[in-house]
């Protein structure tokens, strides 16, 4: 199946996996998380919480200093990809899983929670997209080749809510489905679905995903989400985690795969770690025997993505010190609403970056055992305890919803009175639980509760599928794949449309969708904000951006100004065919220039030639603190500004150089070739020419046209000590090679 498999040079072919789909079987089920390798040694460093490194993926920007190396954290990455073009999301899944995530919740953009039963094909619909069978084995099939390319697992998850729940969790069985969110009380509180529907619901789905071995996350997260102060429902959190997990236990979920959704309190300006991290000390000594995934807060997000990264930050410091297992990376983009592949990749960079440098804090630091930590820790738990305790002296938890004691805004046991209320025989799908007959029967696996499969065959009692020679779970070809109905909204549709960018060399700007032509400008326009906000979109529709729309303003100072940043559309899009592609320039690395001048030392002179007091631009293609080539181990003599061309030559004959680093700002009259040239001449005249390498640079400098005045090389604007080292290198090594 070789020529199956992804190659890192190529794009993923979105048609071929399109292709034959309703044959398609996931390779596997189930949740897997990282493999800790202790001590593990790369490049220069040794980790002492990192786990098992990818086989291919994008290391960090600056990892490129030492060797490239890529290591991953402890904790299991997740980012959520949801544009609604599920084939678009794909090619961003690969990008994150090559930036470290395995863990991708996907899907929908639709309440999936309002659908009341499964959809099937792909619509784009009124109010998003919801989750269809088609798009689950498109994404598995997809994530099948892209976690054998990575070298890691990749787990896949999405939700599992709303009336449908049940036939949403058998479909993510039978298709692979490695996570899902499950938790009834997310159901009643904020979708209004009847309660007892809702828990008899969540039996039946929970015991499917215990038979898929699928992780489950839960929802109590959305409290602090929904409450106005969100630090004041901390008890409440536990009370529904611990409701959710037991219940989960009790429908045969494992508990190593039951992660509780804990997001912190608050965010800054709060002095949240202060809040946060007792709340989370709290959760986790209570529930210990559970897995925490961790979200940032997203209750106080705004649109600074500058803002919600340090929110994110913070929130893994959190995360380090209390071993959450999953570090979700799912928000720093919501507050702008602009879910693009970029903040995808860069909110799991950020993930990557943050829990690496973090790594072994906890062999260096602990939590203290007494003082505000463990008296605020304490604290909340007794709140929760107080407030489990009222729920049962209430009759229960049905009881206790129908008196609003959740999402209240006071601070448990104070009350405020504006909790969410909702009635036992209210909401969505009321009256509709019926008692099983006394014959009821279904040959079905992980089906929960009374089944009469002995009137038919004692001995099928744990195996009532086997009475119908296995269902879809054993026997998946069973499974009916219904493909799109719709026949204008379609993926293929879709396809067809960005066809033309996909196979061929044009190119068109992209954020979410192929050839969507979405670019983002950023400003500083040094006005105030009504004002300015104006004259950006003005600005934007003379720079013949369509639909542009301002997404982030922040004033810097009211009367002096606001950065401003937009988003628009580019009409218009480029021909690869038709553009002139420098070759690119064949750097060597720091430890290859290294070696060569420690086996062959070199000895340089160089100046800012003719009548030219600059000296910035030479200093920083030389001085080692600005990354020049000193630290390579060249002997560099600089002879100062202004120096006469002869004096420079003379100078390299006397110290016996091997190369002249001439540097010339002035360019009126040409004067900076000039000068080339005459070095060049001058170095004939004097016999030495082909003992010496001679560059020039300066911002004025057009490389070709330096080589003609007759030198080696020229340097132009945003030359670095390593372009100019890696020249005299390269050039030294063809003059030895030619001897
Ligand atoms: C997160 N970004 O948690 P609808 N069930 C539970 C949920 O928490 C959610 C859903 C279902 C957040 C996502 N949570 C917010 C327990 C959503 C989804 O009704 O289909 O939107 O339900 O990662």
């Amino acid at each position: 199946m070789d020529e199956k498999k992804l190659k890192p040079n190529e794009k993923i072919d979105i048609e071929s996996i399109l292709k034959d789909l309703d044959k398609y079987r996931p390779k596997r089920r189930g949740w897997t998380w990282r493999t800790p390798a202790p001590g593990l040694k790369m490049g220069p460093f040794e980790y002492r919480d990192a786990t098992l490194p990818t086989e291919n993926g994008v290391p960090l920007p600056s990892a490129k200093y030492f060797g490239g190396i890529d290591p991953q954290p402890e904790p299991i990455i997740t980012t959520e990809i949801a544009s609604g073009r599920f084939e678009d999301d794909i090619r961003r899944m690969r990008m994150a899983a090559w930036h470290g995530a395995d863990h991708l919740m996907v899907i929908r953009t639709a309440g999936q929670s309002h659908m009341d039963g499964l959809l099937e094909g792909t619509p784009q619909g009124v109010g998003g997209v919801p989750i269809t069978r088609k798009q689950v084995r498109a994404q598995r099939k997809a994530l099948d080749l892209i976690e054998e390319e990575v070298g890691r697992p990749i787990n896949y998850h999405s939700y599992v809510s709303g009336v449908a729940g049940p036939e949403v969790a058998v479909m993510f069985a039978e298709e692979g489905v490695n996570g899902a969110h499950q938790d009834p009380q997310y159901n009643v509180l904020y979708r209004n679905i009847n309660m007892i529907r809702s828990f008899v619901d969540a039996c039946e789905s929970k015991e499917i995903m215990a038979w898929a071995d699928i992780a489950q996350i839960d929802g109590a997260h959305n409290a602090n989400a929904t409450a106005r102060e969100a630090w004041k429902v901390t008890p409440e959190l536990i009370v529904q985690h611990a409701i959710n997990s037991l219940f989960s236990t009790k429908a045969g979920i494992k508990k190593s795969n039951i992660c509780l959704s804990t997001v912190p309190p608050t965010a800054p300006p709060a002095p949240c770690v202060f809040i946060d991290l007792p709340y989370a000390v709290a959760l986790r000594e209570f529930l210990k025997d559970y897995r925490m995934r961790a979200q940032m807060n997203t209750k106080y997000m705004e649109a600074s993505s500058r803002e919600n990264t340090v929110t994110h930050v913070l929130n893994m410091l959190i995360s380090k010190l209390t071993s959450a297992d999953i570090q979700s990376t799912i928000t720093p983009d919501e507050g702008r609403n602009v879910p693009w592949h970029i903040y995808n990749i860069e909110a799991c960079d950020t993930a990557k970056q943050t829990l690496i440098g973090l790594d072994g804090l906890m062999d260096m630091v602990q939590l203290k055992d007494d003082g505000p930590l463990r008296e605020k820790s304490r604290e909340i738990r007794e709140r929760a305890c107080l407030f489990m305790e009222e729920i049962l002296e209430t009759g229960g938890y049905f009881k206790a919803v129908e008196e609003g004691f959740f999402v209240d805004s006071g601070y448990y046991p104070e009350r405020n009175g504006d909790g969410i209320v909702r009635k036992a025989d209210g909401g969505v799908a009321a009256g509709m639980v019926f008692e099983r007959d006394e014959d009821y029967f279904a040959p079905v696996t992980a089906h929960y509760g009374f089944n009469n499969v002995a009137q038919y065959d004692p001995s099928a009692i744990d195996n009532p599928a086997k009475l119908i020679d296995g269902c879809t779970f054993e026997r998946p070809e069973k499974i009916v794949y219904i493909d799109e109905l719709d026949q204008e909204d379609n993926v293929n549709v879709r396809l067809e449309e960005t066809a033309d960018y996909r196979k061929s060399n044009l190119l068109k700007p992209e954020m979410e969708w192929a050839a969507d032509g979405t670019v983002m400008v950023t400003l500083f326009l040094p006005a105030e904000k009504r004002a300015a906000e104006a004259a950006a979109l003005e600005l934007a529709a003379k720079m013949n951006l369509q639909d542009a729309v301002v997404i982030n303003l922040e004033t810097l100072q009211e009367a002096e100004g606001v950065r401003i940043e937009l988003k628009g559309r580019l009409p218009f899009d480029v021909n690869i065919d038709e553009l002139e592609i420098p070759p690119e320039p064949e750097l060597l690395s720091d430890e290859e220039i290294r070696e060569d001048i420690e086996d062959h030392p070199m000895k340089i002179v160089c100046a800012t030639v003719g009548e030219d007091e600059h000296s910035v631009g030479l200093r920083e293609i030389i001085d080692i603190k600005h990354g020049g080539i000193e630290r390579f181990g060249i002997e560099v003599h600089y002879l100062g500004t202004s120096v006469p061309v002869e004096k420079l030559v003379d100078a390299a004959i006397e110290m016996n150089a091997e190369a002249i680093l001439a540097s010339t700002i002035i360019s009126h009259d040409d004067i900076h070739y000039k000068n080339m040239k005459r070095i060049h001449e001058l170095a004939v005249e004097k016999g030495v020419r082909d003992d010496l390498m001679i560059v020039a640079g300066g911002t004025q400098v057009i490389p070709q046209l330096a080589v003609e005045q007759g030198i080696d090389a020229g340097f132009g604007r945003g030359s670095h000590g390593i372009d100019v080292a890696t020249f005299l290198v390269k050039r030294r090594k063809e003059k030895r090679a030619a001897k």
